[in-house]
């Protein structure tokens, strides 16, 4: 049938029902949606590139009329090139005009975006494609000094379904990005049945706990509904510009409220090329910013430069910052050192985004983690046999609502593991309910490290580390650390009688495997063997205890 989708979990009709009912979802697409912007205000800016040159001058600005005339020809090109609706396309751009450019126009077709990070490598690539039977891959030439021309030459050759890769610069053996759009202006046709609101807009990435990355699968009603909540909540309006400081393509600055909400309510995105300040301070003076999110340890960078710089930060209205635990003596610091609102962001890919409101008493801001978006986001926090906890006490988060998804994308086991069965998503976040029902976040139950706000699943790297012909067995542990929160810590036990291994030639190993550098092991421990749980399993836990005591004792 038409727009049967048998990989992704629907919501239940009568959850969808009300979700309607109650206008969370309105029936909106992000096609649609950027058209209807065009129509109402083509001249208003609405991206902002500052490209290479620091004095501006080769900054790109398109209008809503531009961008929305580029995905209609971009659109058009696609369908010519045979990519279309259901087609899923791995997007790995960095914080580029053209990353808006490629996705509205995916977007419009039906083409799936499928959210790769720029700091992605063979390992993951290889695997989104695959496991997405991709269809194309959009990437820059150079980024960061990596040449992405012959990664994408490596998966080609090994993922069969992968027709086209399309360059945005100078495309080497493949397809420039701007060969793709057809002349006509008026080509794409505006009787082309796109996708339904209720259909997938996209694949998100999980920060994942598994050995493979799991794929998340937004509609274009739930994340438009999730964009709308936060532009309330964040105020952000036609007025507003947003800095886009960390990787477009991530969930945080994509949504929360991010480009898209910016876009959603007729605002102005400013592509920041790296978060630093040296880069984002002079794009707030010049741009005007009012708002951007930072993860923790950008935040205290700035908080940190903001002292002594000569720039003017006084547009900057609003910090967002997310994705870590912001400690409270760090939030602290916020307002005195920017002179702006703090506000604490607790979301995640998979749906539920929590916000401290911008009224909010001071305590509330640098306390907690914030409350749901929305009143349809129901939240339980239960104990280990998924018992509800009376408010106050500390246990598992599970979720459910109307922007909070039903399954991973064609991952029926993970699922049944990951959701109960009446639909609430198992968050992995252990939290406590406050009186006032705010989230303050305790911990983690789920296999993952959190670096500064970079997830690393354990379970992947240890695959990662047990390749190695010397290696019996590996743990990954999180350990302590004052500016990233979190780093990775490898416990390793070596085969008996093996070579025996350095730990920088174990890194290198794992680095040569080809995977994002923010998931090599930041410290490596030999041992013989590993401490055991009751049941057997590696205890992790005490492994934790392990090296945090080393780390302490050695100051
Ligand atoms: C503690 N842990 C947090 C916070 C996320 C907005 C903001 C962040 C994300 C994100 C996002 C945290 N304090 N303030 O998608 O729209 C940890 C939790 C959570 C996981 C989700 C958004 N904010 N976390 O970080 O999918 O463990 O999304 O479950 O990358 O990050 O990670 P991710």
């Amino acid at each position: 049938a038409p727009g049967h989708q048998p990989e992704f979990v629907a919501y239940p009709a009568e959850f969808a029902e009300r979700y309607r009912a109650a206008g969370y979802w309105r029936g909106e697409t992000f096609g649609r949606m950027l058209r209807d912007r065009a129509a109402a205000h083509p001249d208003r800016i609405a991206i902002v590139d500052p490209g290479p040159a620091p004095d501006g001058s080769t900054t790109r600005r398109w209008t809503y009329g531009e961008l929305d005339g580029r995905a209609d020809r971009m659109a058009a090109g696609l369908l010519a090139l045979g990519v279309g609706k259901g087609d899923r396309v791995v997007v790995q751009l960095p914080n580029v005009a053209e990353f808006f450019e490629v996705v509205f126009a995916l977007f419009r077709v039906g083409a799936l975006p499928v959210f790769a990070l720029p700091a992605h490598r063979d390992s993951e690539i290889r695997h989104f494609c695959a496991f997405t039977e991709a269809a194309a891959y959009v990437i820059p030439d150079v980024a960061g000094g990596y040449d992405h021309r012959e990664l994408a030459s490596r998966v080609r050759s090994e993922v069969p379904t992968l027709r086209h890769v399309l360059v945005a610069g100078d495309p080497g053996p493949h397809t420039a990005l701007a060969d793709v759009p057809t002349a006509d202006a008026g080509a794409f046709d505006a009787a082309y049945a796109g996708p339904e609101p209720h259909e997938l807009a996209f694949l998100q990435l999980s920060g994942g706990s598994t050995g493979v990355p799991k794929l998340i699968p937004r509609t274009h009603d739930d994340y438009i509904y999730s964009l709308r909540g936060s532009n309330e909540i964040c105020r952000v309006d036609e007025h507003s510009v947003y800095l886009c400081a960390l990787p477009a393509a991530h969930n945080f600055p994509l949504s929360s409220p991010g480009t898209l909400g910016a876009l959603y309510a007729g605002a102005r995105v400013v592509l920041a090329p790296r978060p630093s300040p040296d880069v984002a301070f002079p794009l707030i003076e010049r741009e005007g910013v009012t708002l951007t999110g930072l993860v923790p340890p950008l935040a205290l960078v700035w908080t940190e430069a903001a002292a002594a710089t000569p720039y003017d930060l006084s547009s900057l209205e609003v910090l967002l910052v997310g994705g870590a635990k912001f400690s409270e003596e760090a939030a602290r610091r916020v307002r005195p050192a920017l002179g702006c609102t703090l506000q604490q962001v607790f979301g995640m890919a998979e749906g539920l985004v929590n916000y401290t409101r911008l009224d909010d008493p001071e305590e509330i801001i640098v306390g907690t983690q914030g409350r749901p978006i929305s009143p349809g986001d129901e939240i339980r926090v239960v104990d280990d046999e998924d018992r509800d906890l009376p408010v106050g006490e500390t246990g598992h988060l599970l979720t459910r609502g109307p922007y909070t998804i039903r399954g991973y994308w064609r991952a029926p086991e993970h699922n049944a593991t990951s959701f109960t069965p009446d639909g609430f998503y198992r968050t992995g976040d252990v939290v406590r309910l406050t009186e006032d029902g705010y989230l303050v976040v305790e911990g983690r139950a789920k296999d993952q490290i959190n670096r500064g706000g970079e997830k690393v699943a354990a379970e992947e790297i240890e695959n990662h580390i047990l390749a190695h012909p010397s290696v019996h067995d590996a743990a990954v542990v999180s350990m302590p650390d004052p500016y990233l929160g979190e780093r990775t810590c490898a416990y390793v036990v070596l085969r008996e009688g093996a070579e025996p291994v350095r730990s920088a030639a174990l890194k290198k190993f794992i680095r040569g495997r080809g995977l994002a550098d923010y998931k090599v092991p930041d410290r490596v421990e030999f041992t013989d063997a590993f401490p055991q749980t009751g049941v057997g399993k590696v205890s992790k836990k005490d492994l934790r205890a392990a090296i945090a005591a080393e780390l302490a004792r050695k100051g």
